[in-house]
């Protein structure tokens, strides 16, 4: 199997996996299917220019958390195999609420590529020596609970390692690869520390989700849907409590171009976890950390584009794609007709990723403002990442460079 078709197959086996842990997401897959196939029918070829329906239908992005560099590294082995590669670098240390996490995601990176299978994983890092969120005795426990675990098997690394070196792997390292990757990211039957998970909880749900637990879990897993106002609405009719809006942004009036990614989610599900009692006994109880989203995405903007949709969001920008085009604002190349066709965001905004995030914790946390936050960045990442972080503008131009303006 090439790396593509690792890629292709690990996320059919996720996608698997996630139905049979949380049911409401296979509903919203449905309903994404439900949905794309009447736009198809709508719009015919129109519906289809931001991606094949083949495209659409199979694409998916996950989100996992993990908490040492190490584990990071680990990470990125396995997504290399798939021909996945770390794209663009995450704060979200200053969202609203703060998480105490930097991220960044796996994505593959050329044309092709993304066309085949699109699969992209937003992958976050805890930051265990920030002050504002971690006293310097809660930093030293969460090492010494991350460095004793393992969360990615040394079979599993050194499948990774052989695919990468090879171009690919052959069966039955191929198989045994999938199902190793899979199983690292299903939830863990392995009791939960009550107290210490409980500890974490009241710093940031998210710090006890990736270092209250002894491994780590795929927290969710997005289909892709081409009229997510409809989707809202649909799911609200089958009952599916939907977080209060649609992140990023608004509906474009109808034969404006929808520009860069929405997203919404439906609540955190409650789960039966096991649970370790401080007097040593085993109980069943339940956490609410996986949730299901959903996303929609448009053309993607240039940076002089997006400063202007940070700046005043959609009025920031003209209306049409020729507009957009001749001001440099967004990405397009002409295709053989001379028509403007859009090349597709493939990123992730930290503004709506802060809004997940906040959407599915259970308490805004605890954080002391005065402290020092510690020093994380690109270069950081790069470092722990030990290859290319790749900026996303650097690969849209050159996407655009490569088919001609
Ligand atoms: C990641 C939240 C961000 C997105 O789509 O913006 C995200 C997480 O909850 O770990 O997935
Ligand atoms: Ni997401």
């Amino acid at each position: 199997m090439t790396p593509t078709e690792l890629r292709a197959a690990f996320a059919r086996s996720l996608s698997e996996l996630y139905g049979t842990e949380v049911p409401a997401y296979t509903t919203l897959v449905e309903v994404c299917e439900e949905i794309n196939a009447e736009v198809l029918e709508r719009e015919g070829a129109a519906a289809e220019r931001l991606g094949s329906i083949q495209r659409v239908t199979a694409e998916r992005h996950g989100a996992i958390r993990v908490g040492t560099a190490e584990e990071l590294a680990q990470v990125a082995r396995v997504f290399g195999a798939c021909g996945m590669h770390p794209v663009g670098f995450y704060d979200l240390r200053e969202a609203t609420p703060p998480v105490p996490v930097v991220s960044t995601a796996f994505r593959p990176i050329d044309r092709a590529e993304l066309a085949a299978n699109p699969f992209r994983v937003f992958t976050s890092v805890l930051v265990v020596d920030d002050r504002r969120f971690f006293d310097e005795r809660t930093e030293a426990r969460l090492r010494e609970f991350l460095d004793a675990r393992q969360l990615f098997p040394a079979e599993l690394l050194g499948l990774a390692d052989r695919a990468e070196r090879d171009g690919g792997l052959a069966e039955p390292g191929a198989g045994r690869f999938l199902e190793l990757a899979t199983g690292a990211f299903a939830l863990s039957p392995e009791p939960v520390d009550r107290a210490w998970y409980a500890e974490l909880e009241e710093i940031s749900s998210v710090a006890a989700d990736i270092g209250g637990v002894g491994s780590t879990h795929i927290n969710h897993l997005t289909p892709r849907v081409l009229d997510i106002d409809e989707l809202y609405r649909r799911m609200g009719e089958r009952g599916i409590e939907m977080i209060d809006r649609i992140q990023g942004p608004p509906r474009t009036p109808p034969g404006q171009p929808d520009v860069l990614l929405r997203q919404t989610s439906f609540r955190a599900l409650a789960e039966p976890r096991r649970f370790r009692q401080p007097d040593g006994s085993v109980v069943e109880g339940e956490l609410r950390v996986r949730f299901g989203e959903v996303e929609a995405r448009g053309v993607a903007l240039t940076a002089a584009g997006r400063a202007r949709y940070d700046a005043d969001g959609l009025a920031g920008l003209p209306t049409t794609d020729e507009e957009l085009h001749a001001a440099d604002l967004a990405y397009y190349v002409r295709d053989d007709d001379g028509r403007l066709q859009p090349i597709v965001y493939e990123d992730f905004l930290p503004k709506s990723a802060a809004g997940i995030f906040a959407s599915n914790l259970t308490s805004e946390g605890r954080t002391d403002a005065a402290q020092r936050a510690a020093a994380r960045d690109a270069g950081w990442l790069q470092d722990a990442l030990g290859g290319t972080l790749h900026d996303p503008y650097a690969l849209y131009d050159a996407e655009r460079a490569a088919l001609g303006r």
